[in-house]
């Protein structure tokens, strides 16, 4: 593929850059943590979004060291925040099916918390269901090494995939982050406020936390107010923004 050289070459001109998007408290409205998504400053076409070589990072191998990168970055940031005495948030890195499935993601995560020195209790790593689905036994197992380095672990898109629900109990997921696509029309007086409630349900029952994603009107918000959703991120709150923006953000409040 045409991109894969300029990917290759983006990734040594450090042309990654992470961007950030608050997680919200959505009874207080304070920020909890931040989701890091990856952008890629391209010197000929801009600003690139993920959708647009993501699928070539993966199908290239080229994602295991954008991956590393990422997190790498992340949890440099996240120290760098700390330093800087603004409050302790969470930060969330997603991470790809193809990096999760490498004998060697355990040794890369454990290497970059011990090299950064960032609190693993703040790091969640986002899998997405059908990552983890793939291949269950091994999943679970790989999860359960994540653990005991101390990181989070939220499960990316719930809903699109199909993980059933007994997996959900045995495996150590900590959080479910419901997929927008449910939370669009969640106030349309269809199913997808139906499935939103007894995922939030669900999910409490289960003592794991639950984030709604891609809240972007008031509506939204009051409905998952109304089923005691805990979290939730979304263009309402604040799309992701630079790493210096989210900090003025973290400092001043949304
Ligand atoms: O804002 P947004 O366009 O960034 O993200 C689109 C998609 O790209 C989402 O599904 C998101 O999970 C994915 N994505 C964003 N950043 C990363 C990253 O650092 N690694 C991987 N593997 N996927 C990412
Ligand atoms: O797949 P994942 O959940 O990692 O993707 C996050 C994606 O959702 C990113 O592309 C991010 O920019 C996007 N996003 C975040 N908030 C909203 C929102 O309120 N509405 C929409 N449409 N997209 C959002
Ligand atoms: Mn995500
Ligand atoms: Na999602």
């Amino acid at each position: 593929h045409f991109i894969e050289g300029h990917l290759r070459q983006a990734l040594d001109a450090q042309e990654f850059v992470l961007h950030y998007q608050p997680l919200v408290n959505l009874q207080s409205g304070r920020i909890t943590g931040a989701e890091a998504l990856l952008r890629w400053n391209s010197a000929d076409r801009g600003l690139v979004f993920p959708p647009d070589f993501i699928t070539v990072a993966e199908d290239s191998g080229l994602i295991v060291p954008i991956g590393r990168w990422v997190l790498l970055e992340a949890c440099t940031q996240g120290r760098r925040w700390l330093h800087a005495g603004l409050p302790p948030v969470s930060i969330a890195v997603n991470i790809s099916a193809v990096e999760f499935r490498r004998r060697d993601f355990l040794e890369g995560v454990r290497s970059i918390i011990e090299g950064t020195g960032f609190d693993p209790g703040f790091l969640q790593l986002e899998i997405t269901e059908s990552a983890l689905m793939q291949d269950a036994k091994a999943g679970a197992a790989i999860l359960r090494e994540l653990k005991k380095l101390g990181v989070q672990i939220a499960l990316d898109d719930f809903g699109t995939g199909y993980s059933s629900l007994s997996y959900l109990k045995q495996f150590p997921i900590d959080i479910l982050k419901i997929d927008k696509s449910f939370v669009q029309d969640i106030d349309g007086g269809n199913d997808d406020g139906i499935i939103v409630s007894a995922v939030i349900a669900m999910g409490n029952s289960l003592k794991k936390r639950v984030v709604a994603e891609g809240i972007e009107n008031a509506a939204q918000l009051g409905f998952l107010h109304g089923l005691s959703c805990e979290e939730g991120q979304g263009y309402l709150f604040s799309r992701p923004v630079t790493s210096d923006a989210l900090a003025h953000l973290l400092a001043n409040g949304l």
